[in-house]
């Protein structure tokens, strides 16, 4: 099988809760204290995967990582049991679900050697984000062993911060062919974090070996960040030659067009009018966090969250969008609303990967009898829900521990123990 994009979705961890840290993260602040459902959680994520599965998607995952972490405590010289409940939730965070985070991807293709590179992302900005990355490094390296194929980077210095994939778009005539990477970079004077540092961006351009006249630089206008667009995913994702954008996503759009349209005269700009649907709209509805995928009989589909579909100008925007004879044919809604109420779509879930499948360790792939046996462990070992105080008992410790045991049991991957 040659070069395909593989979707790595995040399996959302048995800690999944509300503990409100992300500033400038609209949904995370808004259901901060709120109870969480981490067993349904992991359920519509699995779903999510089988219906990819299902429009006939090549789809890989990630685990979990270990919670509460430990070591990371130990650093901060306390443990799960005393920790104040200022550092507590963070060590708890099941936050690595949204893979979008995880690295920041360049495909073979666009890449010097020919290899595809993936850099793990610091994400050095949010405490409770900051702790993912060496493990997350750990599973990456696993699942992307195959040094022919790929090369795998440690994170770039947290001087700079770095959010992956989130805040990165590829261009290109079709998944196989050498692309336009788009870095997206946020500037500091806004009320929000900008958490994504041009130097950052720039670094991972050079680690990754891309040729500089198909590489842009592009900053996220003011206005989206503070309306809650904290990371470029919420607000533009891009597929192939097609790029849908709110208007107000960028600050310099027409200089962004521009460029784009000189290094790939066949793209397709799809640009979303602040006058039929808000910026306000736009992140409520997470419209720009949908998953614009190449469907394998050919046009484009995009997976909403149902949130979509109950904002009515954005449905109304959907509706006309998908009547017209342009490259995105179809919509399908999918429900991660337990994700959603962190501010993760289904974009945020999952790491694109243009690759060959069968150069992954087979073990990161999923197929319907793999996510069976995952569901299977969920429904046995998740809680059902998982209170704020809920995380000062050793009880809860224990049964998160022992559920992603179970998990790592079940994929044949204890080794990431
Ligand atoms: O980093 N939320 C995540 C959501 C990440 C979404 N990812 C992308 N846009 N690609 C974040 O802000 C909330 C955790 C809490 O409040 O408990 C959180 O981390």
């Amino acid at each position: 099988m040659s070069a395909v994009e593989i979707n790595f979705d995040g399996i959302i961890g048995p800690s999944h809760n509300y503990a409100g840290l992300s500033i400038g993260n609209l949904a995370s602040s808004a259901n901060a204290q709120n109870i969480s459902h981490p067993r349904e959680a992991a359920l519509q994520g699995i779903e999510k995967m089988r219906h990819n599965l299902q429009l006939g998607l090549a789809q890989g995952f990630f685990v979990p990582l270990a919670r509460p972490d430990h070591g990371w405590l130990a650093d901060l010289g306390t443990t799960a049991q005393d920790a104040p409940d200022s550092i507590r939730p963070a060590a708890y965070s099941a936050s690595s679900m949204w893979a979008a985070n995880a690295a920041t991807v360049s495909p073979a293709p666009d890449t010097k050697d020919g290899r595809c590179h993936l850099t793990v992302a610091n994400l050095r900005t949010m405490p409770h984000r900051s702790h993912e990355w060496a493990d997350t490094h750990t599973q990456l390296r696993r699942a992307f062993a195959n040094g022919k194929y790929f090369r795998v980077h440690g994170p770039v210095p947290p001087a700079f911060g770095d959010e992956g994939a989130a805040n990165h778009m590829r261009l290109a005539s079709s998944h196989g062919d050498k692309g336009v990477e788009i870095f997206v970079y946020g500037k500091t004077s806004g009320p929000y974090p900008a958490r994504q540092h041009i130097e950052a961006s720039r670094a991972v351009a050079r680690l990754h070996r891309l040729d500089p006249e198909h590489t842009l630089f592009a900053a996220q206008s003011e206005q989206a960040i503070a309306a809650g667009a904290f990371h470029n995913d919420v607000v533009a994702v891009a597929n192939e030659n097609v790029l849908l954008a709110h208007e107000e996503a960028f600050e310099d759009r027409a200089e962004l067009y521009t460029a784009i349209r000189r290094l790939l005269p066949d793209v397709e700009i799809i640009e979303v009018a602040s006058s039929e649907v808000s910026l306000d709209d736009a992140v409520k509805s997470y419209l720009f966090n949908a998953q614009l995928v190449t469907l394998p009989q050919g046009g484009m589909g995009l997976i909403l969250p149902e949130e979509a579909r109950e904002t009515p100008s954005v449905w109304k925007w959907l509706e006309k969008l998908t009547a017209g004879n342009g490259p995105i044919r179809e919509t399908f809604v999918v429900d991660v609303r337990q994700s959603m109420a962190n501010g993760g779509g289904p974009a945020c879930l999952r790491l694109r990967v243009v690759a060959d499948p069968a150069t992954v360790d087979p073990r990161f792939m999923a197929n319907e009898a793999r996510l069976d046996s995952i569901a299977a462990v969920i429904k046995k070992c998740w809680a059902k829900q998982i209170a704020p105080e809920d995380l000062r008992k050793t009880r809860l410790c224990h049964d998160i521990e022992k559920a992603r045991e179970a998990l790592l049991e079940a994929l044949d991957l204890e080794e990431l123990d």
